[in-house]
């Protein structure tokens, strides 16, 4: 039986911390962090995660606008309006939702962003910062998942660490941020050879892979720390992760849930990146 692992109260008690914060950057420079969110089309998946993600700007007292622009948009519109957030004084992150609709050079329009201002950390000069260790900003889901280890009392120092998953976004930066905390990280991809054996020696396993039921118990080791950061939507419209919940549960020695796991904290770091970026920008 495993500890679960509430992300969703997690999340609460550091926006507390952040909401604090923030009134302490209103009362001394007389005006709130501010965010602007991009977002282009009618993804509706898209349109959940950016409402979420103004909401919870509302709720610590974090300004912020979304800007919404059309399917069609093209790509030169989108960089002059990048152009124009990086040199408003006014707006200290920004934010372009992604996937962006095709057509449309994705790396070109993040790498746009001001790196002082790209509090999702996915342009060049920030991944390259997180590789080396000194960054500012982190990418917000594998950040999540480290103050989710970190506030659960979980270290990763001497573990046998496992990562299903090598994007950019969370893959990649969550292997870093494992080593970075003294793990010893493997990352498996769909071309691994036999990845059960690589997770099944995994003292933490982190999923982030996107499909669902994809971790099963006869893939964990007893007493296994499991991160889910797969977000998949069942038939029937309910979110999920990648991990068959009941079964590992029993095995695991704490387990993230979905909904309510490493979401909210993904949320959670974009608004603690916003302030730390509004921090360096005085
Ligand atoms: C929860 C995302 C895949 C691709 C692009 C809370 C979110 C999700 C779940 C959320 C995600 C996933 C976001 C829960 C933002 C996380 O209660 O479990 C919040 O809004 N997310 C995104 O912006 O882009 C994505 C996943």
């Amino acid at each position: 039986m495993a500890k679960i692992i509430d992300g969703k109260a997690i999340s609460a008690q550091i926006r507390a911390e952040i909401k604090e914060q923030v009134g302490t950057f209103c009362a001394e420079h007389g005006r709130a962090p501010f965010l602007s969110v991009v977002i282009v089309g009618d993804d509706p998946a898209s349109q959940v995660y950016v409402r979420n993600k103004e909401r919870a700007c509302n709720e610590v007292g974090i300004g912020s606008d979304v800007l919404r622009l059309p399917s069609d948009t093209d790509e030169e519109t989108l960089l002059s309006l990048i152009d124009r957030l990086n040199r408003d004084p006014g707006v200290n992150g920004i934010l372009v939702q992604l996937p962006l609709p095709s057509g449309i050079d994705e790396k070109k329009v993040i790498c746009a962003i001001d790196p002082s201002k790209d509090v999702d950390a996915f342009g060049y000069e920030n991944v390259g910062r997180i590789l080396t260790g000194d960054y500012d900003f982190l990418p917000c889901t594998p950040a999540g998942v480290m103050e989710l280890l970190k506030r659960s009392g979980i270290s990763a120092a001497g573990k046998d660490c496992v990562v299903i998953g090598r994007s950019n976004i969370v893959g990649k930066p969550m292997a870093a941020l494992l080593m970075h905390e003294n793990g010893t990280v493997t990352v498996c991809h769909s071309k691994t050879a036999d990845l059960p054996a690589h997770t099944r020696r995994a003292d933490i396993l982190v999923s982030a892979i996107g499909k669902a039921g994809f971790v099963t118990a006869d893939m964990i080791k007893e007493g296994a720390v499991i991160i889910d950061v797969g977000i998949n939507r069942t038939p029937e419209g309910k979110l999920t992760g990648d991990v068959d919940y009941e079964g590992c549960f029993e095995k695991a020695s704490a387990i993230t849930p979905v909904p309510g796991g490493v979401g909210p904290m993904t949320i959670t770091m974009l608004l603690k990146n916003t302030l730390k970026a509004a921090e360096k920008q005085i």
